[in-house]
């Protein structure tokens, strides 16, 4: 079988097993030991991991952070709405089921520090502290409350009206011609939760960055027309933001160090046309993180407090976010996710696992049994028609912090928590995204 996408072959040769594969249990328990895994001796002791901390455990205890770990944790939760609105009443009662299981998942796995994406931004900041009170700080079905003491959430661009054509059906108007896809400002939002402070006063945001002030920025092109990259009119381009959501550095203060928390949700590279504008537009998102932890590179970024360059050497960081990119299998531009994957300064040595991707991959079959990357990695359970379950979600830790184990929250189907995520059903009962979650040592 050729491989789908030739152009990652070079960079994952040395990485994995030669030769398309199909990752199954009895691969992962004596298969080839892949040496991305260098902690993992066995793919058996993986599994162990995943049974005692991630998957199966009841209680919340055993997922619990050892003191001297710290546990980053990134989530598309799918707690965006209809209607502007709509997630503030949602959250106003402590009824909302959906709310309810997203809290759950969250009380098992027992974060510290979560980059919620898909979560309604309002101004006033009630859907955040509303879903601490009513739902986080609630136990669930014997899963204790968990409480953040501090809290970020800021303007998205998404359902803002930019008053061009953006998508270029002729007409203005619409969540197609906004900032970013949304049919109000701010749904599909994001959140940041914390049981360590944040340097608010140090906190940058990216929102307002212009796609076209990116160096060599994939700006997309107008088949139709002899011009090259003029799918945008100049002002247009004067207008568009390169991040469909928004991209933050928030700081965060743990123990007397500093950890700059990269959140991001770059736009899913689907829904356009033969000029794949959301598909360029995906892979530049997750290139500014790229360009922004490279000292040199990062030079040209400013944030919208007018700061220039990115983050200083030396400086830790964990990139979170759903980069709607899997290294191997979907939609995106190949090498998207590579951008952050194969950076110089990221950990990505240890990729959060399930047991439960792997069995979902394999009831769920279709397109997923014809995917080249390994199912344990998927983080979402989309379309088994197209594209699949995917490694959508990250957190990837900069190379200066050791990861000690990392999961996906994927129950298995004869889990009691298989009720959290159901089975590629829609509506989820909370998400076609998983949790993700990786223990590092500061
Ligand atoms: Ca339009
Ligand atoms: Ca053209
Ligand atoms: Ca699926
Ligand atoms: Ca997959």
């Amino acid at each position: 079988m050729p491989p789908k996408n030739p152009m990652l072959l070079p960079q994952y040769a040395q990485r994995l097993p030669a030769g398309p594969f199909l990752w199954s249990p009895l691969m992962r328990c004596d298969g080839p030991m892949t040496p991305d895994l260098p902690r993992r001796t066995t793919l058996l002791a993986a599994a162990g991991i995943l049974l005692t901390t991630a998957v199966i455990a009841p209680s919340a205890g055993a997922s619990e952070t050892s003191s001297d770990t710290v546990r980053f944790s990134s989530f598309n939760a799918s707690l965006n709405r209809s209607l502007e609105g709509e997630l503030v009443m949602d959250l106003s009662t402590v009824d909302d089921p959906q709310a309810a299981n997203v809290a759950e998942i969250i009380q098992r796995t027992r974060p510290d520090v979560i980059l919620i994406n898909e979560f309604d931004f309002d101004a006033e900041g009630a859907a955040l502290e509303l879903f601490q009170d009513n739902y986080l700080s609630v136990g669930h079905n014997g899963a204790p409350g968990i409480s953040y003491p501090y809290s970020f959430t800021a303007p998205s661009n998404t359902g803002v009206p930019s008053g061009f054509d953006l998508n270029n059906d002729g007409t203005v108007g619409g969540p197609d011609d906004a900032l970013g896809f949304g049919f109000f400002p701010g749904q599909f939002g994001m959140a940041v939760y914390s049981k360590y402070p944040i340097d608010r006063a140090a906190i940058r945001t990216f929102q307002n960055f212009l796609w076209k002030d990116m160096p060599g920025a994939l700006l997309p092109d107008d088949p139709t027309t002899p011009e090259p990259a003029d799918w945008y009119s100049p002002a247009e381009l004067a207008v568009l933001p390169l991040s469909s959501k928004s991209h933050w550095d928030v700081p965060i203060e743990i123990d007397g160090d500093t950890v700059h928390f990269l959140g991001s949700h770059p736009t899913p590279p689907v829904f356009d046309g033969e000029e794949d504008r959301n598909g360029r537009r995906n892979f530049d998102e997750i290139g500014l993180w790229a360009d922004y932890i490279s000292p040199l590179r990062g030079r040209y970024i400013y944030d919208d407090d007018g700061g220039r360059g990115g983050l200083r050497p030396g400086e830790r960081f964990v990139v979170a976010g759903d980069q709607n990119s899997d290294p191997f299998d979907g939609d995106s531009i190949p090498g998207a996710a590579q951008q952050l994957l194969d950076h110089p300064r990221v950990n990505d040595a240890m990729p959060p696992d399930s047991l439960g991707g792997i069995q979902a991959s394999l009831r769920q079959r279709g397109i997923n049994v014809e995917h080249d990357g390994p199912a344990r990695f998927d983080t979402a359970d989309f379309s088994d028609t197209a594209p699949g379950n995917l490694r959508a979600d990250y957190v990837l830790p900069s190379s200066t912090l050791d990861i000690v184990q990392s999961a996906v929250f994927w129950p298995t189907a004869g889990s009691p928590l298989f009720r959290l995520t159901g089975d590629g059903s829609f509506p989820a009962p909370s998400s076609d995204h998983r949790l993700i979650w990786t223990d590092l040592i500061l």
